[in-house]
């Protein structure tokens, strides 16, 4: 019999053994992410015909227009993160203040989640992949009470876990747990992820670099150097490199880790701390980028190890390959 691609069931099961303590949880956690991806893969395949494209007419907490795609990107994954009793609460770009599941079961639950339940949505329309990003932790504070700021606020060195799903030529879902990389195919005919990248590894070098190029005016030095850097022609190292920018994290970050590249999105006057959100983008991808062997940093700190101060809190976002990375630290950091 021809042997089929393991699922995403039973990898979850089968890695299990990695948490002598874990009594199923983390995957009963793992798994409800991976039905909630499906429900919002299903209304994204067909966002078209549905009424469902275009803007939701008020805006989210970071001033910016909701779609409608948002708005039930995050109704569906706290539904169903609620529903399977995991986790005592939920923080989200989408919301100003995080979600407390107060009801006994949920308090004595020991994880809670950051979601970016729909990155790139203003892409949607235009059919452009999007992605869900998600990161989880350990609660800090005492089992059984209510959840509290401070169990979202850790640094991003304390995830247990961490993924996005990228709705794209096909729905891929690729998570940590800290113990590498890998990702998941969905095959809408059997209703499955079937593992399609396992031990996903970031190139240490790449050829592609991923900036949004007209904001090239408000961009600090280093970042500019950087830039004229990748476009010089040096053809011993195989400059100038290509610029590709997809306008939705997850897109762009996942052809990096695929390929090899370094996606930038620095500060500028626009954005005087960056665009990116520190505890629901940057963290969960900077896990993963470092669990492939990559690099993620302000351009001078590691991203896991920065201290998050609030919960919608932005940073510059430097990650990839980790020479390329590393390449850009040393125009930022004057070298
Ligand atoms: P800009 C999408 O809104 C997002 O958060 C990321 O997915 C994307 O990389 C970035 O912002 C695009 O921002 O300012 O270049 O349009």
């Amino acid at each position: 019999m021809r042997r089929r691609h393991t699922t995403l069931g039973e990898f979850i099961i089968e890695n299990q053994k990695d948490f002598p303590y874990a009594k199923g949880e983390l995957s009963a956690l793992l798994s409800s992410i991976r039905l909630a991806g499906k429900m919002v893969n299903q209304e994204i395949n067909k966002a078209g015909l549905a009424e469902i494209l275009g803007k939701a007419g008020n805006d989210n907490v970071q001033g910016e227009e909701q779609m409608k795609l948002d708005v039930m990107a995050n109704e569906l994954f706290i539904s169903t993160l609620r529903n399977r009793g995991e986790i005592c609460g939920l923080a989200s770009e989408e919301m100003e203040d995080f979600v407390i599941f107060n009801d006994e079961m949920h308090q004595d639950a020991k994880y809670v989640v950051l979601i970016d339940p729909l990155d790139g949505s203003s892409n949607i329309d235009v059919n452009v992949s999007v992605g869900t990003i998600f990161s989880i932790y350990r609660r800090v504070s005492k089992p059984g009470s209510p959840v509290t700021l401070e169990d979202f606020l850790q640094p991003g060195n304390r995830q247990v876990a961490a993924g996005y799903l990228i709705y794209g030529t096909s729905t891929i879902l690729v998570y940590t747990t800290g113990n590498g990389v890998n990702g998941f195919t969905f095959d809408p005919g059997i209703g499955s992820f079937f593992l399609s990248h396992p031990n996903m590894k970031a190139p240490e070098e790449g050829k592609i670099y991923s900036i949004n190029e007209g904001n090239y005016v408000h961009f600090p030095n280093g970042v500019k150097q950087y830039i004229k850097w990748c476009q010089e022609l040096d053809e011993s190292d195989g400059r100038p490199l290509t610029s590709r920018y997809i306008g939705s994290l997850v897109a762009d970050f996942h052809r990096n880790l695929m390929k090899g590249g370094i996606y930038i999105y620095p500060t500028g006057t626009k954005a005087p701390k960056g665009k990116l959100r520190l505890l629901y983008e940057c963290n969960p991808m900077a896990f993963l980028i470092e669990q492939a062997g990559g690099k993620a940093t302000d351009g001078f700190t590691r991203i896991l190890d920065l201290q998050p101060e609030e919960l919608h809190q932005r940073v510059p976002f430097f990650c990839g390959s980790k020479k390329m990375v590393e390449k850009a630290e040393e125009f930022m950091q004057g070298h």
